[in-house]
Order: C-alpha cells, then structure tokens, then sequence
C-alpha cells in the first residue's frame, strides 16, 4: 500500500508529512485560474492578504480538491476510513506585504474536540517557499499538550481571533519550512505547533486549508472558539452523527 507503515510512523514521530503531488502541472494552473477568478470577483484584497473560510461549500474546485481520492487516500491512513471534512480555509498572501503573518500556533486550539484528533491539508496554490512564506512548523510538537494561546490584537497576524503562542529561542530555532510546489499538499497533526512569516518576496503565496477529522470525534460546540463546524462525510460512513447529517454541495 502507498501509505503504509512507514508513511503513518513518519507522521506519528514528525507531526507531518509534504510534498505529496496530487495536481499535475495542468491540473495546479486549473486549481490557480479558479482561485484566481473567485479573487478577481470578489475583489479580495490585494494589499496584505486575502482569507476566506468554507468556500468547499460554493465553489466546484474546492470540493473536488477537498473529496480527492489523492488527498483522501493519505489521510485515511492517518486518522482511519471514517472521514469527515471539516473545514477549508484560503490562506494568501500577496508579494510585497511584508508585514501579514500568521503567527504561532496549535489548530486544535480552537475546535472543542474529543478525542482531539484532526488533520489539515495545506494545498499549495502557488509554489510556497521561504522567500514567499510558506508555513514553518516544529517537528514532534504535536506530542506534548496542548498549550493555552494567548489572544492579543495584532492586525500583522491573519489569524481571526489572534491567537498565539510564545515560543522558547530553541524552539524557534528547531522550526523547519514546508516547502511546497503548485499542485502538492503538506498534511500535519492538529496539535502540532506551525507558523508561518510575512512573504517578503514579489510573488503571491496562496495556500488552501483542509480539515479532516474522523467521524468518531464530537465538537463541544459550546466551548469551541471558532463557529461549531458543519462537517460532512466524504469517506467511509457515520454511524454516530456527532456533527448531525451535513448534505453535500450539489453543483448545476
Ligand atoms: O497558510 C498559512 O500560512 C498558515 C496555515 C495554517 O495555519 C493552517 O493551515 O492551520
């Protein structure tokens, strides 16, 4: 099997796991042209960056990335044959900003979740480098607890509710980048710690984040900090609803 024992010890040591192609070189300048289109049509920012939640429920392309047997079949391996998607999430930012950032943190943080297992998927839109800022994150961290992030305005920091973290100089200094090429996916463990700093180059950095988490799990949705997710099956089936039943998009 592809994703075998080595590829689910590798994730359970690191945290994660990159440079899975699941776009050839056609089928990344498809994913772009899309992405580009929804920009030019809702005039999303252009200076700094642009962020927009959901859009698998919307838009075609990111359904069909986020149902992908390419992507799915990797994270089945991880978090078991019962999937739900949870989320998606557009993470861009444009050239010359040099300023937006997304700071320092654990996506569990925000989800409410028992057991506390999920994964995301950061699809690159762009070829994401460091010079670009591509996402940083911490190998192992995903072991320790989850920590209690801070939550201070700071209009650099993409993240919604400002959330962060401090991390210790050794910390930082044990931060390795994810660098990705248009068309390829990183996936990392809910728990684990990642950033990513400002694009300091002249090209645009986009990324589309999905979230999966195995349909056993239940959201306290009173002690989550982001909206309760409405999560839908795209793999396997649901025996027990935690998260109700969640139609998927239908598409003329
Ligand atoms: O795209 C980025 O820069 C950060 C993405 C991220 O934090 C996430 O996917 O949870």
């Amino acid at each position: 099997m592809k994703y075998g024992d080595d590829f689910v010890e590798s994730f359970r040591v690191q945290g994660f796991v990159s440079g899975i192609r699941v776009r050839d070189r056609q089928g990344a300048d498809a994913v772009r042209e899309c992405w580009d289109a929804l920009e030019a049509a809702e005039d999303l920012p252009a200076n700094g960056y642009s962020t927009t939640h959901s859009r698998h429920l919307d838009q075609r392309f990111v359904w069909d990335l986020a149902c992908d047997p390419k992507i799915l079949d990797p994270v089945e391996a991880l978090i078991g044959e019962n999937i739900l998607l949870f989320g998606t999430r557009f993470f861009c930012k444009y050239g010359d900003s040099g300023r937006h950032r997304v700071s320092w943190h654990q996506d569990l943080d925000s989800w409410a979740l028992t057991p506390p297992v999920a994964v995301t998927v950061w699809y690159a839109v762009d070829d994401s480098t460091e010079q670009n800022g591509c996402m940083q994150v911490i190998p192992g961290s995903h072991r320790a607890e989850l920590r209690r992030h801070d939550t201070t305005a700071d209009n650099g920091n993409i993240l919604g509710r400002g959330q962060h973290l401090h991390l210790t100089e050794e910390e930082k200094a044990s931060a390795v980048p994810v660098v990705l090429n248009a068309g390829e996916i990183s996936i990392h463990d809910g728990a684990l710690l990642h950033a990513s700093m400002p694009n300091l180059s002249n090209r645009r950095r986009c990324g589309l984040a999905i979230r999966y988490v195995p349909a056993h799990v239940r959201q306290h949705a009173d002690l989550a900090k982001s909206p309760p997710s409405k999560a839908i099956l795209v793999r396997g089936c649901d025996r027990v609803k935690n998260f109700g039943v969640n139609h998927a998009p239908v598409f003329s």
